[in-house]
């Protein structure tokens, strides 16, 4: 059984596809001819979630599923949130998480989570599925697993960073395995 999972991005493909591995063979934007960066309007992760989602199934009338996510950070005023791909302007990890550990500078409340919300199609109908983890903001990237802000992000209860984890563990406990799971769940019940 296939799937499409309406996403550009790799690491998102690599650690679904890893979730779902002898339940559905996945397939992403550019394994279904899609080179379109889906705009995401928005103003909330469900919001963008279903943007792209319903993207697919308007264009290639098939059913999908999308996932949008991102960091909050407490004494950010949540930021950068939905923004999180783009916070600084550009869509590069790099720069974007630079920018985050400038804004932390000299912040004692360290407090964060990683919320992803997942946007299934099915013909008109529009199923949302949420995961979120907690964690702190390490003053200094570690790790080189994973992608976006995994070297910063240390989940609550862990001594690790995401990026020094494996793409395995971090699929045990991650805001988009939690997600995941949900939908998992209910692709089961139908
Ligand atoms: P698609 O829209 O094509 O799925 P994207 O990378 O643009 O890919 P989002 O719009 O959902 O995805 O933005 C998510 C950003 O949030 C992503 O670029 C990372 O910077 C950050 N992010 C989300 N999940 C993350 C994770 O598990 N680890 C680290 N950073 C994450």
């Amino acid at each position: 059984r296939e799937l499409v999972f309406a996403t550009n991005n790799q690491y998102k493909t690599q650690e679904v596809r890893n979730l779902l591995s002898n339940k559905y063979k996945v397939l992403n934007l550019s394994d279904i001819g899609c080179t379109t960066d889906i705009p995401e309007t928005g103003s909330t992760f469900a919001e963008n979630a279903t943007l792209k989602s319903k993207y697919v199934v308007d264009h290639y009338h098939i059913d999908c599923f999308a996932d949008d996510s991102g960091l909050e950070i407490e004494a950010l005023n949540q930021e950068p949130g939905i923004f999180s791909a783009r916070y600084s302007g550009v869509k590069d990890d790099q720069t974007n998480l630079k920018l985050v550990l400038q804004k932390m500078e000299g912040q004692t409340n360290r407090k964060a989570r990683f919320r992803t919300v997942i946007s299934l199609m099915r013909g008109a109908e529009n199923f949302l599925f949420e995961g979120i983890i907690n964690g702190q903001i390490n003053e200094t990237p570690t790790g080189d697993q994973g992608f976006g802000y995994d070297p910063i992000f240390v989940p609550d209860g862990y001594e690790q960073t995401f990026a020094e984890m494996s793409m395995e563990q971090k699929n045990l406990i991650s805001h988009r395995a939690l997600a995941m799971n949900k939908l998992i769940a209910f692709l089961k019940e139908q």
